[in-house]
């Protein structure tokens, strides 16, 4: 299970005062020392990550915090790194000790609040103070779950303990993660048939195929159905060899005009970042994003957001191809931003239009953070496939399959063109 990346796990953070017991409630959970403990408040600096297999759960990757009270010289830091993890929060967990309720923990929980994260209490150092019912009445009040627990249980003690946070985890489990969104086999009829357009170029790692194309051809199997894999070269010869067409083909978007070119018009196509656009993010949001293109001016900005600060090739998609073909389109005065990393900007609306990677690393709810931050300010967002798909003039062709995303991307664009007139 350990191999199970670290963006489809559900992420669990525990967030709480300095000293209150989260790094010690994360071993507990772990039966390992994942994280240092000490009674010197501000032990955790930055943030520990520790994934492991919750059943009935499953793939599961927690998150412990410095504390968000920290008011040590580097603590304004701390507490900064700890907030960033709200973004990738898929439950907030807040440990608390019974009768402390205070500004920390309302911060937390409006904070969670705001960004629709479930949160679970977990009372620590129940062993010294267990939680009245006038602390219970509280949390409930709150519309707050919550576990009480010691450090220094017997292993029955402890496994009850475990049992109940995790039925409290299971409860408000964000749906997604109970029914994971489909890839592929939605797509495909039974017993049907995917070609999958897989480029091996410079940025093709060696010996191997990236993530997305190994979950694309995993869940096609799981669907009971087949892939044929194959590079952008040795299509037609392929297409040429079936007996019946595919249900469907898929490319890198690098490929996406060939692709196009080669593909029958009957055939639905479509590319692996706009199946990822919808397991990930919002397709719909993202198509729409697209039109913005359209409307771009020379003088404009635009921010590339990458989500991994991969090693930079010399031909980079993101940071020259992209940039040269939205020049091309807009205007050799187009200025290109690009962030990589976790540091997304927090100021967005100087943008015209955000264009973010696949985000492969990131699991769907962090996507998604990132998409309604920009929303919030009011700027358009796509992902790299479509802006690749709309300045190549296919991008309506691989959204048939999706026909919401499809019409949302119309509309769009027919408001670009009336706004010009
Ligand atoms: N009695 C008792 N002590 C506990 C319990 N849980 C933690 N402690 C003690 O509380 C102190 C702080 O625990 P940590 O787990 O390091 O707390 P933390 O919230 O991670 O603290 P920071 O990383 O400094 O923010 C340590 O001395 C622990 O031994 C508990 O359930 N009962
Ligand atoms: S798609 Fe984004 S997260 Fe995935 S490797 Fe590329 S830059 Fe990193
Ligand atoms: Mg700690």
């Amino acid at each position: 299970m350990e191999t199970v990346p670290k963006s489809m796990r559900l992420h669990i953070a525990l967030f709480g005062r300095t000293n209150v017991g989260k790094s010690s409630f994360l071993n507990m959970i772990s039966g390992q020392q994942a994280a240092i403990t000490s009674p010197i408040p501000g032990t955790t600096t930055d943030v520990v990550e520790k994934t492991m297999e919750l059943l009935p759960l499953g793939p599961v990757v927690f998150l412990d915090t410095a504390g968000i009270d920290d008011t040590s010289e580097l603590g304004a830091e701390r507490i900064k790194r700890t907030m960033r993890v709200f973004t990738r929060a898929d439950i907030v967990v807040i440990l608390c000790e019974a009768g402390v309720w205070g500004a920390p923990e309302e911060r937390i929980l409006s904070e969670a609040k705001e960004r629709k994260i479930p949160v679970v209490a977990v009372v620590g150092k129940a062993d010294l103070r267990a939680p009245d019912a006038a602390f219970l009445k509280l949390l409930h009040e709150k519309g707050i779950s919550s576990v009480a627990v010691a450090d220094n249980l017997s292993p029955a003690r402890r496994e009850a303990c475990v049992a109940d946070f995790k039925r409290a985890l299971i409860d408000c489990c964000p749906e997604d993660f109970l029914a994971v969104p489909p890839l592929i086999g939605d797509l495909l009829p039974p017993g049907g048939l995917a070609a999958l357009i897989v480029p091996i170029d410079l940025e093709a790692p060696k010996g191997r195929l990236i993530l997305p194309q190994v979950q694309t051809i995993r869940d096609a199997l799981d669907a009971d159905t087949a892939a044929l894999v194959v590079k952008e070269r040795e299509y037609p010869a392929m297409l040429a060899r079936l007996k019946t067409p595919p249900d469907l083909a898929v490319c890198d978007s690098q490929v996406v005009d060939k692709m196009v070119a080669d593909t029958p018009p009957e055939v639905p196509c479509t590319t692996f970042s706009i199946l990822f656009a919808r397991l990930k993010g919002d397709m719909i949001l993202m198509a729409r994003g697209a039109a913005a293109i359209a409307a771009l001016k020379p003088t404009d900005k635009v921010l590339i957001a990458e989500a991994c600060s991969h090693h930079a090739v010399s031909d980079d998609i993101g940071r020259v191809k992209i940039p040269r073909w939205l020049r091309r389109y807009a205007g050799e005065g187009l200025q290109v931003d690009v962030s990589a990393g976790r540091d997304y900007p927090e100021n967005l609306s100087e943008y015209k239009l955000v264009i973010h990677c696949g985000g492969c690393m990131l699991n769907r709810r962090e996507v998604l953070s990132r998409i309604q931050a920009a929303a919030r300010a009011g700027v358009p967002v796509t992902n790299y496939g479509m802006c690749i798909s709309f300045v190549q003039g296919v991008l309506e062709r691989v959204l048939t399959p999706f026909p919401e995303a499809l019409a949302a991307f119309r509309e769009a664009r027919q408001a670009v063109e009336a706004a010009r007139r």
